[in-house]
């Protein structure tokens, strides 16, 4: 084995996004792309020689080349050890666990999270710190601006590691330690959770259907659910991950996994159905007769983690991303702790778990956790619904109206406008931006605009500042919709809007969402005239 040094050439323009680099699996597979971008990461971190990380991925397409790929780069930078998960799997939380677990220097995870995989499809590399949470934007930054000088990286020239046997061997001057994926992960939320207590509801002959959706967390929800807490075997679905998600799209949500929704609305529901996505950081909810709005699980957590052995004690604070729906900050408020306002992606909410400022937090994409890792977590999201219906005792249906009953209920929908030609999308940003100033104070569809801005954060922790994160235009009575271009897309660009009203009265907490939506959706497309721009009648997904 000898160590060799490439001379290559820059790859322009990657830069990192909401989570990571994504790109198309045939990019990433291009002569030297992974290993530019792999050496950039080092680069960025000012080299990683006698450094510890830990290294996995979802178990896409590719994620096996890639990880021999990372480890023989790894070597000849002179990282001390690599952490590998069995057959190079890690989900994304238990990554962070044992990023934080064993104390490492970081860690690099290899997904495209809820992108499809495949050859033809997608593929994704991120770096996450010490603190088990995505890199913060200056080091994104920093990543960025290497990959645009990168001129030379460094590989062990050597035949593949065996990532099947578990134990710690010498892979050069390196070691790699390969370890069971799910073990540490499940010990840790037999701490979090009173297993016995869920144990004894399932036991009861409380139904429940988990749908991994041919990703990562067939093996954590086989282990946790079926072993550890005796749910029925079968209750986890497409349990054994495929490097092509068996064809279909790991993304949690009633589009993409409809078959889900169609089963809890049926004859012969379960009384508690979730699926997660493909590196097992999502997780979309449901209950008998109903789905739970990612902003409104959030918000049921808030308002019931007090019942939950972690959480005992009550939540130092709760943040949650701005498109979320303000249903969480009605929790706060009446729970009299802070409630912070981040922007979109995992790595805003780190300062603030890390400074104790919170202990839940969430974003209205299927992300929802707390300060037991540093990445949303799909696995421990089901566990907190079932600690806390295991304690509540009644159906997922009657919690929910009993929640909206005592906060109100904040009606939320997401249109997504996917692969738009780049120009059109910014067309229509640039054109929002340009008119918030003149709205406030004018009627739309029967609503008059209270306020518009494009939103800046200013991270209260380390005083960074963030620009640029969406813009937002908020009505009078609490009606809002806010504007924002996707930052995981590899395909064109992807126009999310995100719509939100909130309704008091318990008369009408039963309407069909797109009915209590229809005047700000409306509104919005007066405002931001976003069918005509793009071009399109219709948003492509609609969650
Ligand atoms: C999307 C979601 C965002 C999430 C991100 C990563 O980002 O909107 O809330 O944090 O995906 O999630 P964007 O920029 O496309 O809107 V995951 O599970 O795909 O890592
Ligand atoms: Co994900």
């Amino acid at each position: 084995m000898q160590r060799l040094t490439i001379q290559t050439r820059p790859i322009e323009g990657q830069k990192p996004g909401t989570s990571g680099l994504r790109k198309q699996t045939r990019v990433f597979m291009g002569p030297h792309f992974l290993e530019n971008f792999v050496q950039s990461i080092w680069n960025a971190l000012g080299g990683v020689d006698g450094k510890t990380l830990v290294l996995g991925g979802d178990g896409r397409f590719f994620n096996d080349r890639a990880a021999q790929v990372i480890l023989r780069m790894a070597e000849a930078s002179g990282v001390a050890k690599v952490i590998v998960g069995q057959g190079a799997i890690l989900s994304t939380p238990a990554a962070s666990h044992l990023i934080r677990l064993r104390g490492t220097d970081g860690g690099i995870i290899m997904s495209a999270s809820h992108n499809p995989g495949g050859i033809d499809e997608d593929f994704g590399v991120k770096f996450n710190g010490p603190n088990g949470g995505p890199a913060p934007e200056d080091l994104t930054d920093r990543i960025f601006a290497e990959t645009g000088k990168v001129a030379r990286y460094h590989i062990l020239e050597a035949q593949d590691f065996d990532l099947s046997t578990l134990g710690c061997r010498r892979f050069g001057a390196m070691e790699v330690e390969v370890v069971d994926p799910v073990a540490d992960y499940a010990d840790l939320m037999e701490t979090l959770f009173d297993f016995d207590a869920i144990r004894a509801l399932l036991k009861g002959g409380f139904r429940i259907a988990f749908d991994a959706m041919h990703a990562v967390t067939g093996p954590y929800a086989t282990e946790i659910f079926e072993r550890r807490l005796g749910a029925a075997p079968g209750s986890v679905r497409n349990g054994v991950p495929k490097p092509d998600f068996g064809g279909g799209h790991p993304d949690p949500n009633p589009t993409w996994a409809k078959h889900l929704v169609d089963e809890v609305m049926g004859p012969d529901a379960p009384d508690f159905a979730a699926a997660s996505d493909g590196d097992g950081d999502r997780n979309m909810v449901l209950g008998r007769g109903v789905y739970v709005t990612p902003s409104d699980s959030l918000a049921v957590l808030a308002a019931n983690a007090h019942l939950v052995k972690a959480y005992r004690g009550g939540l130092a604070g709760v943040a949650r991303s701005m498109p979320t729906s303000r249903a969480v900050d009605r929790v706060a408020a009446r729970l009299g702790i802070d409630c912070y306002e981040t922007p979109t992606g995992w790595k805003f909410f780190g300062n603030l778990l890390d400074a104790g400022r919170i202990t839940l937090c969430g974003e209205e994409s299927a992300g929802t956790g707390s300060d037991h890792v540093r990445e949303k977590d799909g696995v421990w999201a089901v566990l907190m619904w079932l600690a806390i219906l295991a304690e509540r005792k009644m159906p997922v249906a009657d919690l929910l109206r009993a929640h909206w009953a005592e906060f109100g209920r904040n009606y939320y929908s997401r249109h997504d406008y996917e692969a738009v030609e780049t120009a059109r999308a910014e067309a229509v940003m640039a054109r929002l931006r340009t008119a918030l100033a003149d709205l406030p104070g004018q009627d739309f569809a029967g609503l008059t605009v209270a306020g518009a801005d494009e939103f800046t954060y200013h991270d209260p922790v380390d005083g960074s500042v963030s620009g640029g994160q969406g813009l937002r235009v908020e009505f009078e009575g609490g009606a809002r919709f806010v504007l924002r271009l996707s930052g995981t897309g590899t395909v064109g660009a992807t126009l999310r809007v995100y719509y939100e009203t909130v309704e008091e009265d318990p008369a009408r907490h039963a309407l069909d969402p797109a009915q209590a939506l229809a005047p700000v959706i409306a509104a919005s497309q007066q405002i931001a005239g976003i069918a005509d721009l793009t071009g399109r009648a219709a948003p492509d997904v609609v969650t």
